[in-house]
Order: structure tokens, then C-alpha cells, then sequence
């Protein structure tokens, strides 16, 4: 094992930079600067100057520090691919936008979990100190536990975060909360919500977080690789845990064979892509939405000019025999043929049928993204995907078949050798305070209909074979996640919100989440503490020490601190801390993983050596795998996870659940509203992608300041619109525009382009929410996020998925007066008020 030796020299050692850096001021601005601790000007000097190693979702990286203050980032020498964002991770911590002191909403501090709850969104809170702030939540989740039962208080954690294997902010909520009650709970997560659902019926696995068949393979080979609505070389930018970017390499041969004309690469998407940009390759226009018709077409042809693997169809699937029907023509009376199709997606039959032809003519690679997953019956794409693969006949094969994953967390780089190493966990065995009955409402609700199930509790939802009934939620409690970026049609979001009578968010960044919440706690970055993270994703390349950069700014304090001190206002801090410091915690996570490196083989040198010394570990490196081999190679001892053990064409447990909008195999639907003539679009005729975004991760990086001004149009968030729709409307690019529908209005800034297909523009996810007048339903946003625009429908009665990521909207030239963006600034500083607290009733 080759323990990394750092070529520079200077990691952790403190070092008083001779290399004289500019005043921390002029870097950062004199008013950001306020460490937890205000310090004489004596004791900033003495402060620490040096270099850290750290690492986040964008990379790792050197954080060069002076006296105390962070100044320069630099990529880790051994990411051959950093991404640009690094450049502004060291804004996450000085911002404007940094949530300083624990803040409780004015009208809540007047009257509690009485407050006029309407009144939310007008960003007004007071500063309190963290004793009191923590009371008032505990006090609050003791009276939601104690009048309403586990089901009225909602701590179903999904999002982002930071990376750590200590500081997982959802796990550290989970256990706190979890320790002193048992709650409402989630399923499923919005990144990949129907896909998770459907393919462990159809393929056995959920397929989606799973490694991919390794590069090199696919290289050596593939004669063509298709890209469906998946965009690599912009979706790899950022990992789960850190990324190592690894697989850029390939991307960069793969360039090399197109241009070689040795691999063909087919791009099945409305916008020329960054991969296509950087690989090259053909690309396939389809209309917004209209993929199954297309992959139907693809059938047919495979079917009726028998181009099929008949022996893999009879070995390796099942119900092929209940699907073929429906796509002849024979149930429905409509021939699912490249000329119907046409009709819908708008690629030529001709086009359709070539298409087709080229797949089954050698080895193909088809790798799908989960954008179209997101969207109104997403189920039936990733359903129809594994279809086509399995057609083909090349599942198991190197370079064959379908993947679902190649364009997250360092997919197809090879997984080394190294151990895994556990992290926090949410649970601790020991009993919480409170586990009261859910009186017959459901335990958890599919995570994307949580606001639905704010506004209409009661109602009774259809949900993967089973109904759920929604509970009354008084409560919410959110950390590490901004339900104001990641959740659908902010409108109907804000009038819902009114009926939860007590809203936490425990975040860095004054998100829009943070205005909409009573009682927000100001939490450390991770470039405040100290953690530790294993370094790659699928390549799990190796162990990166996180050492605290800075101090903690304001009065930020680590989630670790929060909930320990929460969980002391009912008797389990203990059982929070489980006895440790962080530091003991730390250290057992690496042990575990040295133990298990003795039993593979790879030697790890004791903590103390890990962290005091270059605090980085490379694995050695593992083995090329395929992707679904075991299975090809011997069906009968290693089935997939189906009913039948095999990939599942036909699926009689889906028939059985009896739902209309997704049945026995799949099928194309109608949408309730799609370009290109669809419904709806004779009003808002633009298809809106929110895609991910290329220089952010969702929310999180909007708030840093200056990197924000180097995408920003017009001080807005860009809106990327095709040069006709543009010309139509007299739209040039640096304009901003107004993008409208019936659900809400923003601003954006036009950025005009020949990438999209006429009638798709882009707006993309993770703007931060800007509301003119905060509070207000139907108010304009004043920087673009585009989930004002988005509709807040399940994907169908079987994943109950978000439908993010396609809604129709019309776009014109603003020419109202020109407001200021109002997101990035904090909160509203109140002062003067006499708390409730705890002259508060129950
Ligand atoms: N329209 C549309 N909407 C979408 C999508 C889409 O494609 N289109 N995509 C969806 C998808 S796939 C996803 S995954 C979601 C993402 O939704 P989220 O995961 O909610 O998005 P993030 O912006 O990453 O939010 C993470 C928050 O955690 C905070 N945070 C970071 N570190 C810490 C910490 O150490 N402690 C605490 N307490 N907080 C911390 C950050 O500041 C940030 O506010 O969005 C979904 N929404
Ligand atoms: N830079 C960056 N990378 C990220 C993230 C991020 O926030 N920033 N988030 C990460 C997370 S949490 C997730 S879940 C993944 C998301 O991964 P995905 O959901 O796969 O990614 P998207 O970027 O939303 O969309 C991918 C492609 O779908 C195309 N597309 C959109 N609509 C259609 C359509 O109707 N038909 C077809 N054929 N194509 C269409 C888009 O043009 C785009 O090229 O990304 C991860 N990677
Ligand atoms: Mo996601």
C-alpha cells in the first residue's frame, strides 16, 4: 500500500508563511471576519498560518491559511480533474448569506407555536442565546410528543449535507431526535425516487447508486455507446462522499476513439450536453418527455425486423409475451411503430428505425441518467431502458447492456482494494422518551409528497402496493437539507407551511428554509471542525483526513454540539455522545477500517501517525468488474433480486396493484401538461429542464458571492433559452427575463443559444429562492429558482416520486422596474422582544 507522501511538503505542519499573503480583509472583507471567539488583533496575528488538506463534494483540496483566515484554495494533487467549484468552497464559510447566532422568528418568540404563521417568509427574527433557542425546541418537540403523538412531528431527513463521517448532519439529527421520540419518517429520496422503486421489481437491484462495469472495458469493447438524458462530464463535478474525479480519464480516451471514429457515441437528449461538448458523438433531439415513445419504437423495430436476442429474451426475461401486444398494437389498437412515435418525440421514423439498427449491430453500451425518472410517470423510462437492454441480449457482457449510475459518485473507475469505513450512526439501541401510538396513520410518508401531506392530512394516498394515510403535521425539523430549493411549486409550498405551527432548521447558509422556520441554529461547515472521509466514491481510492481549516465563525457550533446539548434537556446525552469526543469518534471510525484493511491485506499505520502526519491513505488498486456478469454467467445460482430472478419484461406483483397510470409492463402515458403540442402547451408552450446544476451543488455554493458573479446574468440566475424561442420574443442574451406559468413568476437572466431544441429552455435546480415580498404566495422571485415554476404532482401510484424536472412555462422580456435580489442577505435583525418562553402553555 503507498501511503501518500505529500511532494510539497508543507501539509499541516505550521509553517508562519514567509510567502506573505494579502490581508485576510482584503480577501474576505473586514465585516465577514468575526471567529466564534472574537479575538484581540494580538491574538489573530498569533493565529494559525499553514496549509490543510480537507475535502467536500466538490474535491479535495489545500486550504492555505493566514493567521487564522482562509485565503487560497488549491486543488489536491492527485485530483487530475478538479472541478471549478472548489473555487468557491471557502466562501461557504465568510458570506453574507452565513446564519451567525441562533435567530427565532419575531411573531413566534411573541406567541410560540401560537403565531401567526402567515407571517413566515417575512425573514423578521430576533437573536437569542443558544441556551434559550434550544429550549424553546425542546420544549417544542416535548408538547408536539405529548398532544399529538409521534405521527404530528416530521424528521424525515433527505439531502445533502457536507461529507464526513462523523458530521453527517441528517444521521446527527436522526439520533438526537429519535432519542427522545419516535416520529413521522420518510422513503425514498428525490434524486433517483421512481427508478428505486420500479427497477428492484424489474432488474432485482435498485441499480441506480450501484457501481458501473469498469471503463476500461467499455473502451476496449463497445462499438456504441448510448447516452440517454445523462450528462457525465457536468454530473461527476461532485460526489456523495468526496470524489476523486477519477473517471474523467476515460472521457478524455473516449473523446479520443469517437474522434478516431472507433466507439460511436449517440446523445438521446434535447440539448447538446457538456459531454457531448467534450466527447463528441451524434445527438438525438427528442421532444421533452417523449422518451417512451421513442424506446416503444426502438421495440418494435428490434421486434418486427428481428434484431432481438431471442435466446438471451428466453433465458435471461420474462414476459416479453404480455409485452409484444401492446406494442403490435393488438391491445389498444395503437402500433407503438417509428411513424407513431415520430408524431410525439419528433425524431423522423427513418431516424427511429436506424437508430434501432445501430444498437443491435454490435456491442452497446446504453448508459441512462435519472433526469427522466423525475418527471411524471418516470417510472416507465427506466422500466423501458432495461427492456431495450434486455432485447439487445448484452446485459452481463463488458461494454453491453444498461447502467443507470455512470454519471455519479465516480462510476466505472475501479473500485480498489482498500476497507469501507462505517460512519455515525442515527441509531443507538437506546429507548427514546416518548413512543406514543401513530392512531392509525402511517409511519413514513415517499418523501416528495411531504408537503402535500402538510396540506391535506388525512387524505389517503396510493403508494408502492400499499396506502398511506397522511397525519396532521404540527412540526418539522430540517438539517442539512433546504426543502425551500429542493421541493416543487414554491406556492403551494408557502400556503401549506402555514399550518405547521413549528418549523427548525439547523443549517450554515441562510437559506430560503431558514426564513420560512421559527427557531434556526447556526451549524459549522465542515471546514470548521475536524472529520475524516473516505476519499473517491465507487473508487474508494483512499482515507482523507478533514482537519478544521478555521474556527468556527459567529456562533456556529458543530451538529455533534447541538444535539448533545439537546439531547442533555431529556437525559440522553450520553446516549447521543455515546461516551466519545468527536475526536474519539473519529479515531474509532479509522480504526474500524484498519481492522478491516488487516483482513484484506492493507496496512494502515496507527491514528495518531494518520492524523498528525500527511492525514491521506491510498488504497491499492483492485480489479476491472462487470456490471450484471455474475448473473449472465450462471442465472440459476446468482438470480437477481426479482420474483422471478429474472429481468422481469412483464411484472405480475405491479399488474396486482391494479394502478392505471403504471401497469403490468410498461407503457406510454400522457402527461398532464408537455411541449411540443401536448397538453397545456397552447398556453405555456417552453419545456423548463431544471437540471442539475453545472456550477453548483442544488443550493449549495449559490450564497458565495463571487463565484456566484461568474455565471450570474444580470445579477440572476441564468435561464438558457433557444435563439428562436428568443427571437420570437425580442429576447438577447444579458436580458432579464420574466419566466411565467399559472403556478408562479421569476426573474432570470437570458443566456441565448443554438444548444436546445426549440420550445426547452433550462433553468437550473438549487437557485436560491428570492421572494419580493417574503411570505407571499405568488410574489416574483427576484433570482430564478426554478421550483416556483415546477409542479408538486407524484410520479405515478407506484413511486409517488417527485415530477421535478419538466414543467411548462412562457417566457418574456422583463420590463417591470428592476428589484434588487433579495436571497443572499440573512435575516432581518429584530430587536427588543420579551420571549414566551416559559411562561408558554402546552
Ligand atoms: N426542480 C428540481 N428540483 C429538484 C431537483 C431537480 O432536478 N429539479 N433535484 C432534486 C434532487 S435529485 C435532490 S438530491 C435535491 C437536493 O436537495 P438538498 O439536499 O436539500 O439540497 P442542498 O442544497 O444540497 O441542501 C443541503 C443543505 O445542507 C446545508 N448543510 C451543509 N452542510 C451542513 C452541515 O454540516 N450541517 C447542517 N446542519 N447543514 C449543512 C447546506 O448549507 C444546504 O442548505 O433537490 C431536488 N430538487
Ligand atoms: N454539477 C452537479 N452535479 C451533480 C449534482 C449537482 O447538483 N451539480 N447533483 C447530483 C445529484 S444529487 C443527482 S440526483 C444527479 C442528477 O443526475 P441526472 O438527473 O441524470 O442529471 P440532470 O443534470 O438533471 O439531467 C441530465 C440530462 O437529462 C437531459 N434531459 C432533460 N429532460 C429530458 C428529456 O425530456 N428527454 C431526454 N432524453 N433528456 C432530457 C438534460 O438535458 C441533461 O442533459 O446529479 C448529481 N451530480
Ligand atoms: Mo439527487
Amino acid at each position: 500500500m503507498a501511503t501518500q507522501t505529500n511532494k510539497t511538503g508543507i501539509s499541516r505542519r505550521r509553517f508562519l508563511s514567509g510567502l506573505a499573503v494579502a490581508s485576510a480583509a482584503s480577501v474576505v472583507g473586514t465585516s465577514l471576519l468575526a471567529p466564534r471567539k472574537a479575538m484581540a488583533a494580538d491574538e489573530v496575528k498569533a493565529a494559525f498560518s499553514g496549509e490543510v488538506l480537507s475535502g467536500s463534494h466538490w474535491g479535495a483540496f489545500r486550504a492555505k491559511v493566514v493567521n487564522g483566515v482562509w485565503t487560497e484554495t488549491t486543488p489536491f494533487e492527485k485530483d487530475k480533474n478538479p472541478t471549478d467549484m472548489i473555487k468557491a468552497v471557502r466562501e461557504v464559510v465568510y458570506n453574507p448569506a452565513r446564519v451567525k447566532y441562533p435567530m427565532i422568528r419575531i411573531d413566534w418568540l411573541k406567541q410560540g407555536y401560537k403565531s401567526d404563521t402567515t407571517q413566515r417568509g417575512n425573514n423578521r427574527f430576533v437573536r437569542v442565546p443558544w441556551s434559550q433557542a434550544l429550549d424553546f425546541l425542546y420544549h417544542e418537540m416535548e408538547r408536539v410528543q405529548d398532544n399529538f403523538g409521534p405521527s404530528a412531528l416530521y424528521a424525515g431527513h433527505t439531502g445533502w449535507q457536507s461529507v464526513g463521517k462523523l458530521h453527517n448532519a441528517g444521521t446527527m439529527m436522526k439520533r438526537g431526535v429519535s432519542l427522545h421520540g419516535t416520529t413521522l419518517g420518510k422513503m425514498g429520496d428525490y434524486s433517483t425516487g421512481a427508478a428505486q422503486v420500479i427497477l428492484p421489481y424489474v432488474a432485482g437491484a435498485m441499480e441506480v447508486y450501484e457501481q458501473q462495469t469498469s471503463w476500461p472495458l467499455v473502451l476496449e469493447h463497445t462499438d456504441t455507446i448510448v447516452m440517454w438524458a445523462s450528462d457525465p462530464i457536468k454530473n461527476l463535478q461532485v460526489g456523495w462522499l468526496v470524489p476523486d474525479h477519477s473517471p474523467y480519464q476515460y472521457y478524455e480516451q473516449l473523446a479520443e476513439k469517437v474522434k478516431n471514429k472507433e466507439i460511436k457515441v449517440i446523445y438521446v437528449d434535447p440539448v447538446v450536453s457538456s459531454t457531448q461538448k467534450a466527447v463528441g458523438g451524434e445527438q438525438i433531439r427528442v421532444n421533452p418527455q417523449t422518451d417512451v415513445p421513442l424506446m416503444l419504437a426502438i421495440a418494435h423495430t428490434l421486434y418486427t425486423e428481428n434484431l432481438y436476442n431471442k435466446e438471451f429474451v428466453a433465458d435471461y426475461t420474462t414476459g416479453l409475451d404480455k409485452f409484444m401486444p401492446y406494442v403490435l398494437g393488438e391491445t389498444d389498437g395503437v402500433i407503438k411503430n417509428p411513424e407513431w412515435a415520430e408524431k410525439i418525440c419528433g425524431i423522423k421514423a427513418d431516424d427511429i428505425r436506424a437508430l434501432a439498427r445501430t444498437m443491435a449491430k454490435g456491442r452497446t453500451q446504453i448508459i441512462g441518467g435519472w433526469c427522466l425518472q423525475r418527471m411524471q410517470h418516470g417510472e416507465q423510462y427506466a422500466w423501458m431502458l432495461v427492456v431495450l437492454a434486455a432485447m439487445l441480449g448484452q446485459i452481463g457482457l463488458p461494454g453491453g447492456g444498461f447502467g443507470f449510475g455512470w454519471h455519479y459518485n465516480d462510476a466505472g473507475s475501479i473500485t480498489s482494494n482498500g476497507p469501507l469505513m462505517s460512519g455515525f450512526s442515527g441509531v443507538t439501541g437506546v429507548d427514546p422518551i416518548h413512543s406514543g401510538s401513530y392512531d392509525g396513520y402511517s409511519t413514513f410518508i415517499p418523501v416528495a409528497r411531504f408537503v402535500d401531506c402538510i396540506d391535506n392530512p388525512g387524505k389517503t394516498i396510493d403508494y408502492n402496493g400499499q396506502k398511506i394515510k397522511y397525519p396532521f403535521m404540527k412540526m418539522a425539523i430540517f438539517s442539512g437539507n433546504n426543502p425551500f430549493g429542493h421541493h416543487q411549486d414554491r406556492n403551494k409550498m408557502i400556503k401549506a407551511w402555514t399550518k405547521l405551527q413549528t418549523v427548525v432548521s439547523i443549517d450554515h447558509q441562510w437559506t430560503a428554509t431558514c426564513r420560512f422556520a421559527d427557531i434556526v441554529l447556526p451549524a459549522t461547515t465542515t471546514y470548521e471542525r475536524n472529520d475524516i472521509e473516505q476519499y473517491g466514491n465507487h473508487s474508494n481510492a483512499g482515507i482523507i483526513a478533514l482537519r478544521k481549516i478555521v474556527e468556527p465563525m459567529f456562533e456556529s457550533r458543530d451538529d455533534f454540539e447541538i444535539f448533545s446539548e439537546l439531547c442533555s434537556r431529556y437525559n440522553r446525552e450520553e446516549a447521543f455522545t455515546g461516551g466519545k469526543t468527536q475526536m474519539e469518534w473519529i479515531e474509532e471510525i479509522y480504526n474500524g477500517a484498519r481492522l478491516q484493511g488487516r483482513g484484506l491485506g492493507v496496512r494502515m499505520p496507527n491514528f495518531k501517525k494518520f492524523w498528525d502526519g500527511e492525514g491521506f491513505i491510498e488504497f491499492p488498486a483492485g480489479k476491472e468488474w462487470i456490471r450484471h456478469e455474475s448473473f449472465r454467467k450462471e442465472p440459476d445460482l446468482e438470480p437477481l433480486g426479482t420474483a422471478s430472478g429474472l429481468i422481469e419484461i412483464y411484472c405480475k406483483t405491479i399488474a396486482d396493484m391494479g394502478y392505471n397510470d403504471c401497469q403490468g409492463h410498461p407503457m406510454w402515458f400522457e402527461k398532464t401538461e408537455r411541449s411540443h403540442g401536448g397538453p397545456r402547451s397552447d398556453r405555456f408552450p417552453i419545456n423548463m429542464q431544471s437540471t442539475h446544476p453545472k456550477d453548483r451543488l442544488h443550493s449549495q455554493l449559490c450564497s458565495s458571492t463571487d463565484f456566484r458573479a461568474t455565471y450570474a446574468v444580470a445579477d440572476r440566475e441564468p435561464i438558457f433559452i433557444n435563439t428562436e424561442d428568443a427571437a420570437a420574443r425580442g429576447i438577447k442574451s444579458g436580458d432579464i427575463v420574466r419566466v411565467f406559468n399559472d403556478r408562479g413568476q421569476v426573474m432570470a437572466g437570458a443566456v441565448v443559444t443554438d444548444d436546445y431544441l426549440p420550445g426547452v429552455c433550462r433553468l437550473q435546480e438549487g437557485a436560491w429562492y428570492s421572494p419580493l415580498e417574503g411570505g407571499k404566495a405568488g410574489t416574483i422571485c427576484t433570482y430564478g429558482d426554478p421550483n416556483v415554476l415546477t409542479e408538486d404532482i407524484g410520479s405515478s401510484s407506484l413511486a409517488q416520486a417527485t415530477s421535478a424536472a419538466a414543467a411548462l412555462v412562457q417566457i418574456e422580456k422583463y420590463t417591470g422596474p428592476i428589484h434588487a435580489v433579495t436571497g443572499f442577505n440573512g435575516p432581518i435583525y429584530e430587536e427588543g422582544i420579551d420571549p414566551l418562553f416559559p411562561a408558554m402553555d402546552k
